[in-house]
């Protein structure tokens, strides 16, 4: 029997909205939208937010029904590429690994039609909100799975927190994260903010394993990932950012990878500004050029881009700038091979000894030899000195003088004597020190 304080604790409940997740019955759905990759950047002025850019992304489409913004998200198999030549079997939402970025405003009141067209059940929880625990979407605790063909509602109002949040399944997590079924989800702050930003950017960043030759992330892998991304994108895939001198630039980190990632930007400090556990008081900040962000949290940094040129923004685990590697290769750094290579090439014709010297020369070797299908070399990046041993989590942070927007603006025009210079004419120069060291002396012969 229901005791009177458990009938009134119900019945506040039910006046103040819907507390659980509930399957949609003969109410009308929003249209499913798969919104476009790199669609024009949201610049309308109404929105009482400046929307953040999702670089290999884009914004969660939504529409307005008696106050309500309603958003129809879909849970399906992506097909997604993470650089050209390599395109992976993933799931995700509306057509994309991370999902669309949801854009709310505190205070909002929200509805997230989701409808399930995986083969197993799912459902979606929104990481950080402090909402009605019956919309938790934790399957088993909160709701019974969304079941396949189905479509299930959250409706909340989006409550009096601000920053970037995520949401994922809470339902087979470790297949449907390992193969891409995450978004974030970004809460815009009610009130005008003191600073404005002017270039708001959102990344997610991931591991996978994709092992060479194949097509499908294995979920069964715990620490050997192969591919590391941004917004399931490795370079050179990734977008790069571009903003204007003097710019005030946020990004927004979230990792809902198996490892943590300690993000570095070049030429520049930030600002750790906000968690996913909410905003820092501007006391509290304190200048980084790396930031960590840890496994299941976001961290949003903030700086003002006053130093011209292409900076590398890059995860500094040297490993997670790589693309697909095999860590089983024996260390061959120092090691003379040679007779081992006629020797292998006798079984295995056109085999090439590498790796010497160091790695660097693996890079030029792939070119002519071409690993497994659907497999990235290592490194591939190719900048206007050459190439960039870089993969994985890796872009550019390109800040212009005269950057207004639009298209990528290539590559930096350094200005006269600001780079760095060859002066070498002749070999070593290395000579005890104490003699032509002090001062100019160097450069007399
Ligand atoms: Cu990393």
């Amino acid at each position: 029997m229901l005791s009177r304080r458990h009938f009134i604790g119900t019945g506040l409940a039910a006046g103040a909205g819907m507390v659980l997740a509930r399957r949609a019955r003969g109410e009308e759905v929003p249209p499913i939208l798969r919104p476009k990759l790199n669609a024009p950047r949201d610049t309308r002025t109404d929105l009482g937010y400046r929307p953040v850019i999702t670089p290999n992304g884009t914004a969660m489409p939504y529409r307005m029904n008696g106050g309500v913004k309603e958003f129809h998200i879909v849970a399906e198999p992506v097909e997604r590429e993470f650089a050209p030549g390599m395109s992976v079997k993933c799931w995700g939402y509306n057509g994309l690994t991370p999902g669309p970025t949801i854009e709310v405003v505190q205070g909002d009141r929200v509805r997230f039609f989701v409808t399930n067209r995986l083969r197993e059940h799912t459902s979606i929880h929104w990481h950080g909100l402090f909402i009605p625990c019956g919309m938790d979407g934790v399957t088993g605790l909160t709701q019974p799975g969304i079941m396949p063909g189905e479509t299930w509602v959250y409706e909340f109002t989006i409550p009096d927190q601000h920053g970037t949040f995520m949401y994922h399944p809470h339902a087979d997590e470790m297949t449907q994260m390992a193969f891409g079924m995450m978004g974030m989800l970004i809460v815009h702050p009610r009130e005008a903010r003191d600073k404005p930003i002017d270039r708001d950017f959102a990344i997610m960043l991931h591991n996978w394993a994709v092992h060479p030759g194949t097509y499908r992330p294995d979920p069964s892998v715990m620490v050997d990932f192969n591919m590391w991304t941004f917004n399931s994108r490795v370079f050179p895939g990734t977008d790069h950012l571009v903003v204007r001198t003097g710019d005030r630039v946020r990004v927004r980190f979230g990792n809902l990878s198996m490892w943590n990632h300690p993000i570095h930007v070049h030429g520049h400090a930030w600002r750790v500004v906000a968690t996913d556990g909410g905003q820092i008081a501007e006391a509290g900040q304190w200048p980084e050029t790396t930031v960590l962000v840890p496994v299941g949290t976001t961290r949003d940094v903030e700086f003002i881009a006053d130093n011209p040129g292409d900076w590398a923004l890059h995860c500094h685990m040297s490993h997670h700038t790589m693309n697909a590697m095999a860590h089983e290769i024996a260390n061959t750094v120092d090691v003379d091979q040679t007779g081992l290579q006629q020797k292998i090439q006798k079984l295995l014709p056109g085999y090439m000894g590498m790796g010497r010297d160091g790695m660097a020369e693996m890079q030029g070797m792939a070119k002519h030899m071409p690993g497994p299908t659907n497999t990235l070399p290592m490194m591939m990046g190719e900048g206007q000195f050459g190439e960039i041993e870089m993969g994985g989590m890796f872009t550019v942070l390109k800040v212009r003088n005269d950057y207004e927007g639009g298209g990528d603006p290539g590559w930096y025009r350094f200005p006269d004597q600001t780079s760095a210079r060859r002066v070498d004419g002749g070999g070593d120069t290395e000579r005890p020190m104490g003699h032509g060291m002090n001062g100019h002396g160097a450069h007399d012969q």
